[in-house]
């Protein structure tokens, strides 16, 4: 096992990783920027090296500061963590041939599934359905328009160097298939400085399915069953969840074997995503993309089948059979995720950096929160504004989402604006609740928002808000000084709801800056 292990990342998967590391009694090292030096990940590690200023160019995604900062602490392996440099194979080359372990799939296996087209082929190879379409780049508009009439209008023209849907361009009809290629090719070429597309065939109101593999050395795969991602907001995912609502364990074997499939035929080591489109009426399947990481919404999986990812990633990268066969991984109950931002849901998600003042972190049955800030830390405007993942864990779905609601309510971020109030309207939504979730989630709810706003009017909402925040944060420093007393009955989103219309009776002291999450 390794002793040491450099983390080439920051926030709350550092620290995932931090702890992981200390469960296996290995020194974790951190890096971080000049921005981060008073950050929770530094804190938390043993040693911790600044590998530049706070732009990512110059330091999280700077292959030789990394690589020198591993030498000098004769780390022995390096942990990626997810974004940066967690799916450039030149980085798990250069880390490999620096004599290091990197923790994650062989740079061969990373290639193919960098290129949508190459991940098709393989795809096509190990017998895996794909969305129908082509698996080379298109070499001109002639070929898009012979390739869109074989496979049918509507379809869709994607980025080969791409995924996660940048450089995404959806065509109805002949009549627009010109604009849609060049500006296909344009966002591509600016986004992943290589202008191929290729094309498919569009895919009505899919569900988002992916599949967790893990893989060994030694040539052991299996899978973990599927998380539904299925609520996204401009194709970055927004809730979570393990099972999927509509999966069934039939659905779960066929996906999961195909997954394992694929897998095998890139020879994949340690933890990987296989994500699928499934179609909303006939469950057919289609392998969309393969994620060669550990994935932002792992917990899920994690909560379900009680198997510790990044610790099973570890011990894999260093030698070790995995810890379980297919036939011992069982699934309990419900998890449910939310990805908390410091954006704001009431100004079109604008980041909102800034120093966290006010901090009531939810705890209790069933309630998992990866954060990687505390009071007083600064949301930096130099990196992904994530501050934490809130999971439930239930029996049952319905306990799962009643969980994450109280410890959403709980909940309390002041000094910066965050996602929290929205996610506090969907786990009420009834849709939701009801797991009515296709692709169109999102903008189904933002109309039903808008509706009950407008009928309710906006004066009334923002008083609302204010009182329920003032409230809360009234309430809880309160409780703090007299958690001797016994708190008073009735529930306490009521309790400081009502805190708050008295103290904003009594006074209008709460500047909108405060007001937050
Ligand atoms: C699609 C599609 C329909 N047909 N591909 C791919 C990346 C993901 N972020 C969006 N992607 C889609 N690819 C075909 N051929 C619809 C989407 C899509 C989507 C997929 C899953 C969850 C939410 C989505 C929201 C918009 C579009």
């Amino acid at each position: 096992m390794f002793s040491k292990i450099l983390i080439a990342n920051r926030g709350e998967i550092a620290v995932r990783i931090i702890r992981a590391c200390r469960d296996l009694g290995i020194s974790p090292v951190a890096v971080y920027s000049e921005a981060d030096a008073a950050s929770v990940h530094v804190g938390l590690c043993d040693e911790a090296v600044c590998i530049g200023p706070a732009p990512s160019l110059e330091s999280y995604l700077s292959i030789p500061a990394i690589l020198a900062a591993a030498q000098s602490t004769n780390s022995e392996a390096i942990h990626p963590g997810y974004g940066f440099l967690a799916e450039n194979a030149a980085f798990a080359r250069a880390v490999t041939e620096a004599g290091l372990k990197f923790i994650g799939p062989g740079a061969e296996a990373m290639e193919i599934m960098g290129s949508k087209t190459s991940a098709r082929r393989a795809a096509v190879e190990a017998q895996v359905p794909i969305v129908p379409g082509t698996v080379e780049p298109l070499n001109s508009l002639a070929e898009a328009k012979t390739f869109a009439e074989q496979f049918g209008y509507p379809v869709m023209l994607k980025a080969s160097a791409g995924g996660g849907g940048k450089g995404m361009r959806q065509v109805g009809s002949l009549a627009e298939l010109q604009s849609g290629f060049e500006s296909a090719q344009s966002e591509a070429a600016s986004a992943f400085g290589d202008s191929a597309v290729y094309l498919e065939k569009v895919i009505a109101r899919p569900r988002h399915i992916e599949i967790q593999v893990f893989a060994d050395s030694q040539g052991n795969v299996v899978h973990l069953g599927e998380r539904e991602c299925s609520i996204q907001r401009r194709h970055q995912k927004v809730i979570e969840e393990c099972p999927s609502p509509i999966n069934d364990e039939r659905l779960r074997e066929t996906m999961g074997a195909a997954a394992v499939k694929l897998a095998r035929t890139v020879n994949y080591v340690g933890a990987g995503t296989v994500e699928f489109l499934v179609a909303d009426e006939t469950r057919n399947f289609y392998f969309l993309e393969m994620n060669t990481r550990l994935q932002v919404e792992h917990p899920v999986t994690e909560l379900v089948t009680g198997i510790d990812l990044v610790r099973e990633q570890i011990t894999v990268a260093a030698g070790a059979r995995l810890s379980f066969d297919q036939e011992e991984v069982r699934w309990s109950g419900h998890a449910v995720e939310c990805r908390v931002y410091a954006e704001d849901p009431e100004n079109n998600f604008f980041p909102s950096p800034g120093k966290i003042s006010y901090l009531q972190v939810p705890f209790g049955p069933g309630i998992r929160n990866d954060s990687g800030v505390e009071l007083n830390s600064e949301v930096s405007i130099h990196y992904d504004p994530l501050i934490s993942k809130l999971a439930a864990w239930g029996r049952s779905r319905e306990e799962a989402i009643d969980r994450l609601r109280r410890a959403l309510d709980e909940y309390q971020v002041g000094g910066i604006r965050t996602t929290l109030p929205f996610f506090r309207e969907i786990v009420r939504d009834e849709e939701f609740k009801s797991a009515k979730l296709d692709t169109g989630f999102i903008d189904r709810f933002n109309q039903r928002r808008e509706t009950t706003r407008a009928a309710r009017g906006g004066e009334e909402q923002q008083c609302d808000d204010m009182a329920i925040i003032a409230g809360a944060l009234h309430y809880f420093r309160l409780r703090k000084e007299a958690s001797a007393r016994q708190p008073a009955p009735g529930d306490a989103a009521n309790r400081w709801k009502m805190h708050g219309r008295r103290s904003l009776l009594a006074n209008h002291h709460l500047s909108a800056k405060g007001r937050k999450g």
